[in-house]
């Protein structure tokens, strides 16, 4: 049966409903309490956040089954920043067609009411234009801009004709100073064959720009490069890296083992720089990846000074499927003036989280809870060492 008109628009008020109730919808802490961050019940964006006006025609007479045009598939790996009191999220927005782009999600407590922008960001491309956009990191840097980087993909130049696979990986930088008006500028050079996960530091160091890295020699497999790296360069508007050193590198049976990459910018506090990364250990069911946290050292931004062993955050209850299961990926956290951060993380590359902690809290368990001793004598021996301290407490 074809719709008329009066029907098109009931069925129009239906969706905006739905959305509505969905966007206004309120949060509150869940989960398991470990003492260190509080997750919270709902995701604070999906794909169902998707504004329906992206995706339907409301036209009648250009839709009149009121179809959706142009699905959305997942909404996930956000950047973030909090100016003027209010929470913004880059998102990485991912179509029916696979492709990703970004757009701006606003809330005005950081952890619900997420709402979508009317549009999504129209990059500004450049002459070597990409397939492909995801992963935005923001920073909020000393020199007045806020700059996002992100990873640019292009299919492989020397790809096989039949071979659909092989792409390049790169480092995109954007700058802006409201999130509404983007300028882009040359995509990061480095040595290293590939780059994905690259993140500006908020400061310079050295007088130069200050580069999070992760080299690899592929577009999956980290290879030789693995770790997260660390590069300066003169000039932000043709960044180059002549050298790049290894900052924190993978290791033989961790939660980093496979790979890893540096999640949002670090956060500057009294005891060092604050830093979230995701680490990818192998399974018999593919990947896992996790979030662990370190610190370095605010004299020298290469020095790792506090490593708790293991994860931080892994995926729990529905957070564990999704389009790519048994994944947490973090490129995002907020702070705000009382000291609490708010750590945005997608899981299974299909959906975004977020949960609460302090720097406080961030600190104590950054440096406080025991560093890996890559052995099992040495975990029981620790478990065994607070189980005989902790007697008097029992
Ligand atoms: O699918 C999990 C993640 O895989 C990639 O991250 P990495 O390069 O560290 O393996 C990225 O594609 C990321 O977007 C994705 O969430």
């Amino acid at each position: 049966m074809a719709y008329t008109m009066k029907n098109t628009s009931m069925q129009v008020e239906q969706l905006q409903e739905q959305y509505e109730q969905l966007v206004q919808r309120g949060n509150e802490p869940a989960g398991t309490y470990n003492g260190i961050y509080s997750r919270y019940k709902y995701p604070v964006l999906t794909a169902a956040h998707i504004p329906y006006f992206w995706k339907f025609d409301l036209n009648p007479a250009t839709n009149p089954h009121l179809q959706e045009r142009i699905g959305v598939n997942a909404v996930f790996n956000a950047g973030t920043i909090r100016l003027n009191g209010k929470f913004y999220l880059v998102a990485r927005v991912e179509g029916n067609d696979r492709k990703s782009f970004f757009a701006v999600a606003e809330s005005p407590n950081g952890t619900d009411h997420f709402r979508f922008w009317d549009y999504p960001i129209a990059l500004p491309q450049v002459a070597d234009k990409e397939t492909n956009v995801y992963d935005m990191r923001l920073t909020q840097h000393e020199d007045g801009w806020i700059y996002g980087l992100f990873c640019v993909e292009r299919r492989d130049p020397a790809a096989a004709p039949g071979d659909q696979l092989a792409a390049v990986a790169q480092c995109g930088i954007v700058r802006t100073k409201d999130l509404r008006s983007w300028e882009r500028l040359p995509d990061l050079k480095t040595s290293s064959p590939q780059q994905r996960n690259v993140v500006l530091h908020p400061e310079l160091v050295n007088g130069k720009y200050a580069f999070y890295t992760r080299p690899q020699d592929g577009f999956i497999e980290a290879g030789n490069g693995g770790g997260i790296g660390f590069g300066l360069a003169d000039d932000i508007t043709r960044a180059v890296i002549h050298e790049e050193q290894l900052l924190d590198k993978k290791v033989y049976h961790t939660v980093y083992e496979a790979k890893n990459g540096l999640g949002p910018a670090p956060i500057k506090t009294k005891k060092g720089w604050l830093h979230l990364a995701h680490g990818v250990r192998n399974t018999a069911a593919g990947l896992r990846y996790t979030l662990y946290v370190f610190i370095t050292s605010l004299e020298d931004p290469t020095l790792v000074i506090h490593k708790p062993a293991g994860y931080f955050m892994a995926p729990e209850g529905e957070e564990r499927v999704g389009d790519v299961s048994n994944v947490l990926f973090s490129n995002g956290w907020v702070t705000d003036e009382e000291g609490n951060i708010f750590v945005y993380y997608a899981s299974s590359d299909t959906r975004m989280h977020v949960a609460v902690t302090t720097v406080d809290k961030m600190l104590d368990y950054a440096i406080n809870t025991p560093a890996d001793g890559f052995t099992s004598d040495s975990t029981v021996q620790r478990i065994c060492e607070q189980v005989s301290k902790n007697q008097t407490f029992l």
